[in-house]
């Protein structure tokens, strides 16, 4: 790859708004603290999303646009999860547990209206789970990203990759990774698993330059019985 084609390689890392009442998202404390970092070739610039139906596909598309980035992932705060969890699949559905940060509680509504049922995430899931626990990091593949804001935005992007090859440069790829409560929110729950920043902003290099690597993803083991 040429000194000017690296250049023009962009990773889109996104993080939320804190939401549910807690005063800080872990997504967004471990994004940002990646901004600007430059690995592969590729320079990560990080972008905080609204925890907001609709908003949220709308301010990714706005960073699709600005950024033309090569390679997508929008991260979320999965509090009672214990370990990085990229996601397999987002579905076409919203059904929120709370309301949304505007007040906005979706029952059984598409993301997209006939749009398909579900897309997989084109990350390499497989050899990002195998790079993280390689490095000591806890990490399992999910299989469902829920039917609140993360999923949303998680369809959205798949869908907008999909639908608008123009939404990136060619071989564009994407999707979600959840990460667990920061250790002081979950002293708010006691019994809640947690994960300090520092880990989880290494697990998101380490999720980085796997998805930049690994272009076909790995087959291991990583499904589950339910
Ligand atoms: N987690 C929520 C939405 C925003 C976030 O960080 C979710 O899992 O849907």
């Amino acid at each position: 790859m040429s000194k000017t084609e690296a250049k023009r390689t962009n990773v889109l890392l996104t993080g939320f708004d804190p939401f549910d009442r807690e005063a800080i998202n872990p997504s967004w404390e471990a994004v940002r603290a990646l901004d600007g970092w430059k690995t592969g070739g590729a320079t990560v610039h990080a972008r905080q999303m609204p925890c907001v139906f609709g908003d949220a596909i709308e301010a990714l598309a706005n960073a699709m646009d600005e950024l033309k980035p090569q390679l997508v992932l929008c991260i979320g705060q999965a509090g009672g999860r214990s370990e990085i969890t990229p996601e397999r699949i987002a579905i076409n559905i919203d059904d929120g547990r709370i309301a949304d940060n505007a007040g906005h509680q979706p029952i059984d509504l598409p993301v997209v209206a006939g749009a398909p049922a579900a897309y997989f995430s084109t990350l390499p899931i497989k050899a990002m789970v195998r790079d993280l626990r390689a490095a000591g990091i806890p990490s399992s593949v999910s299989n469902s990203a829920g039917t609140f804001v993360c999923n949303h935005i998680f369809y959205g992007l798949m869908h907008r990759i999909a639908t608008h090859p123009v939404a990136g440069l060619p071989g564009l790829r994407g999707g979600f990774i959840h990460i667990p409560y920061l250790p002081e929110q979950a002293a708010r729950f006691p019994g809640a698993p947690s994960m300090s920043l520092a880990t989880m902003t290494e697990a998101l290099r380490i999720a980085v330059a796997t998805a930049l690597a690994v272009k076909q993803d790995v087959a291991e083991t990583g499904g589950q019985l339910h």
